[in-house]
């Protein structure tokens, strides 16, 4: 593949974010970081698939395909596809215990919970550069999947046909300790929890959690809400995953923007790649596809995106990232654009390092903690894209740029990095990071 002409410091550091794939590379699939992650993660595989086909196409199409592995009978494509690994993993196939459930396509153990849905728009991405028959085969092989895991997600999650998808854990939406899924999700806390809080005791929780030996907890979510997303985990496998027994429980239910303003965007994409290889999208998917695009509306407040509970049809008042997506799917009208990308790049979003998860007058804003408040490349990549799509070309190549600016200034490859200093926090050698700078480091991003 052709590499870009850089300077010398910029191609110093692709060559290190390519060494960082290289080293969470299993095979045909990629882990997020060598320690905290060492699984295939639905929607990581896709932004890792979008820098991977800068460096070989085919090895990224591979990424994309192995995601069919963990196709569920039902057309489901988990969150989390188990390697075989001896690594330890917090929330691994024990808790989920999926198996007793169903098999998965490849016989891999998985979650049972799924994740934004970006395999369309990185199929198309790494599609765009290969030639036509390449393609055209890469599309065969991946469309019945990916054809049935978007009926899935109108099927199963969608059964009031209101145009949009729930979701019924906070790990699905990827955003996992996010202001608005904490508010939804802290009241089912489990009881001793509950106690804890009460005394001000999270900290006795933190020695029983395993996540926080590669990352500090302070960096990640609390004790208190890591045990709250393990007992929804213990809720979901008594209702069999299946969203008709989930809805009688406790589960909070979340019609999350960002997953449905995805969701959106990977319809068009999901028609693109039928017309190209000569198939037809069902009639019923169509119509579901439209009404999501115009469900959107139903989500906005004087301007401002929300997530909404699915049970109470209330939205969840919370400003934070999730609600700029609005833009990635081009579902903004055109006379509140101007509005929303002020709002973007205002301080209270927008920093010399990208775009804060969490505003940073939110009393929810911690700078390090996670997506309470850290910027994320892969939402900063997300966000230049829709700024891109509404013309907005100067604030989109300056994301960029700052972007590529907060990943160079430590080179270790960082999960999320603050808005106020641009340090990094979380796992390090993290392989979107790594992908998405390949990616933003290429001339036609
Ligand atoms: C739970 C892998 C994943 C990302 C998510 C991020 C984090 C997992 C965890 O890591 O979540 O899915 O164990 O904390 O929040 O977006 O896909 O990188």
């Amino acid at each position: 593949m052709s590499v870009p002409s850089l300077p010398a410091e910029l191609a110093a550091l692709r060559e290190t974010a390519v060494s960082v794939l290289r080293g969470n590379d299993l095979g045909d699939i990629t882990r997020p970081s060598p320690t905290l992650y060492p699984h295939q993660w639905l929607w990581d595989s896709c932004f890792i698939a979008i820098g991977l086909r800068h460096l070989d196409p085919q090895r990224a199409a591979a990424e994309i395909l192995s995601l069919l592995r963990g196709q569920w009978p039902n057309g489901m494509i988990p969150h989390v596809i188990f390697a075989e690994t001896t690594n330890f993993y917090h929330a691994g196939p024990q808790r989920w215990r999926c198996d007793r459930v169903t098999t998965t396509a490849g016989g891999a153990q998985s979650t049972g919970v799924t994740q934004p849905p970006m395999i369309a728009e990185a199929a198309v991405r790494v599609g765009a550069m290969m030639s036509d028959s390449e393609r055209g085969e890469f599309y065969r092989r991946l469309f019945p999947g990916l054809l049935r895991f978007h009926q899935w997600l109108y099927d199963e999650r969608d059964p009031d046909d209101d145009g949009l998808v729930s979701l019924v854990h906070s790990w699905e939406s990827g955003m996992d300790n996010t202001p608005t899924w904490m508010e939804i999700t802290r009241p089912v806390a489990p009881l001793g929890v509950r106690a804890l809080r009460r005394v001000n005791g999270d900290d006795a929780l933190d020695a029983l959690r395993r996540d926080s030996k590669e990352v500090p907890s302070d960096e990640r979510l609390t004790s208190g809400d890591l045990f709250t997303l393990y007992r929804i985990v213990r809720e979901l496998r008594r209702a069999h995953y299946n969203f008709r027994e989930i809805r009688r429980t406790i589960v909070p239910l979340v019609q999350d923007v960002a997953f449905n303003a995805i969701l959106v965007r990977a319809n068009e994409h999901l028609s693109t790649i039928a017309a190209e290889i000569g198939e037809v999208i069902p009639a019923r998917l169509r119509r579901s596809a439209r009404r999501t695009r115009e469900a959107m509306g139903e989500l906005v407040v004087d301007g401002v995106y929300y997530s909404r509970d699915f049970r109470t049809r209330t939205l969840l008042r919370h400003e934070t990232i999730a609600g700029l997506l609005p833009l990635y799917a081009g579902v903004v009208p055109e006379d509140r654009v101007d509005e929303m990308v002020k709002t973007i790049t205002s301080p209270r979003y927008w920093s010399r390092f990208g775009v804060a998860s969490v505003p940073l007058d939110d009393p929810n804003f911690l700078p390090r903690c996670y997506w309470q408040g850290p910027l994320w490349v892969n939402m900063n990549w997300l966000i230049a894209d829709g700024l891109e799509r509404y013309g907005r070309l100067d604030a989109a190549e300056d994301l960029r740029r700052n972007t590529v600016d907060v990943i160079a200034s430590s080179e270790a490859m960082f999960e999320y990095y603050s808005p106020l200093d641009g340090s990094g926090a979380g796992s390090n050698r993290f392989s979107w990071t790594a992908a998405l700078l390949i990616d933003l480091l290429a001339a036609d991003h």
